[in-house]
């Protein structure tokens, strides 16, 4: 039975690296500072400044997007396009531990286990849902990540999921690390390193907000320090992905990213569900993986999934974060709203809620905009054609 549950998971989590999402349109330049505010309409021409340094903050699985996302940062890493400075890990997808053993064991695979690892928190800063009741009240979700075991009632405590990264209820499907996480807890990491370097480091935030909101939480001077934070997140103008009115991170913590979302950044940029939904990997970008890449990752790529369903679209959510980055030239339309989240138990929990310029109001002045709402960058659209060059080159690079 359980093995049974176990292949469900696998099976959907398959699909997600090279599984979804969007569209697009214009050039951006690239310098120190923060990102500029537009208006959220296109734009020709973004003005897009990121600094260099990252941590990076997933709900890891084995070969799907955050891993996809995290091979593209420890190339950039390799040829010195970026500083990686750590890889921590929250709940969403699966649980942190879980999420912990992969990033280990992906990093030795790709020798690379030089880059430090740091198991995050999985706990909600709300405490974990009741399933069963969410799904008398409000129907069972179209997926909700490592909730599906509770969903179908595998643990009937939430202290019963795995917590120990190499203890975990099964063999990992690539075997354990032999290397460790650093003895230290996530948001102390990433509280640690942008003191460090103040005003240098961006947070790549592409599971629960947890660890984020954590560190906002017990550090004030956290968020005036960093450069920014890039999330993957969030259904905007669409229906969730998790339930009808939630994308799977924000229906995760709904009220970490409230939190996060209220901060005051110097740069704020979603990467939304809505933009996923316009993606796909297509069985061409297999095919171009499979001539150009000689190296590991694309081996580790191809072994998991190298054949496109045509039945089932490919979505590949996290890995347009470090693209942004990296490549900004694939931004295309990037808007600027009042964004938020709500974060109150119900059938609306972690639903986006963003307000846009109208008659009356004007998010690039602030004008009728709510108090405690601050303004959020939100991609809706890239350059495909850019984009998927960019993917093939950098995974495939020597
Ligand atoms: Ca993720």
């Amino acid at each position: 039975m359980r093995l049974i549950k176990k292949g469900v998971l696998i099976s959907l989590a398959a699909t997600f690296l090279f599984s979804c999402t969007a569209c697009g349109g214009s050039a951006a330049s690239v310098e120190t500072g923060s990102f500029s505010q537009t208006t959220p309409t296109k734009t020709a021409e973004q003005n897009v400044s990121v600094s260099k340094k990252v941590i990076f903050d997933t709900d890891m699985m084995y070969a799907n997007d955050d891993a996809a996302a995290m091979f593209m940062l420890t190339q950039a890493y390799e040829s010195g396009e970026l500083d990686l400075l750590g890889i921590t890990t929250v709940g969403g997808n699966v649980f942190a531990a879980n999420a912990t053993t992969a990033a280990l064991r992906q990093l030795e695979l790709i020798g690379r286990s030089d880059i430090p690892v740091c198991m995050g928190t999985d706990v909600p800063l709300g405490g974990f849902r009741d399933m069963q009741k969410e799904d008398r009240l409000y129907g069972t979700p179209d997926y909700c990540g490592a909730y599906w075991d509770f969903e179908k009632d595998q643990y009937s405590d939430p202290n019963q999921r795995p917590m120990d990264y190499m203890k975990l209820e099964s063999e990992p499907e690539y075997g354990y690390p032999k290397t460790r996480a650093l003895e230290q807890e996530a948001w102390e990491f990433m509280s640690e390193q942008v003191h460090k370097y103040p005003g240098e480091v961006t947070i790549l935030a592409v599971g629960a907000a947890t660890n984020v909101a954590t560190a906002i939480q017990k550090d004030p001077a956290f968020v005036q320090d960093a450069a920014g934070i890039i999330y993957m997140g969030g259904d905007i103008d669409v229906p969730g992905n998790a339930t009808p009115a939630a994308e799977l991170n924000w229906f995760y913590d709904p009220r970490a990213i409230k939190i996060c979302l209220a901060a005051d950044w110097k740069s704020q940029i979603v990467v939304p569900d809505d933009l996923a939904r316009q993606i796909f990997m297509e069985q061409e970008i297999y095919d171009r993986i499979r001539e150009l890449g000689k190296n590991k990752i694309s081996e580790l790529l191809l072994e998991k999934e190298d054949v496109v369903d045509p039945t089932q679209p490919k979505f590949v959510w996290d890995v347009v974060v470090p693209a942004v980055i990296l490549k900004p030239e694939i931004i295309n339309d990037l808007q600027t709203r009042y964004l938020t989240v709500d974060d109150r138990p119900g059938i609306n929990s972690g639903r986006a809620v963003s307000w846009v310029k109208n008659s009356y109001n004007n998010p690039e002045t602030g004008k009728g905009m709510p108090e405690g709402v601050r303004p959020v960058q939100i991609l809706m659209s890239i350059h495909e054609d850019i984009f998927w060059d960019f993917f093939v080159e950098i995974l495939t690079r020597e």
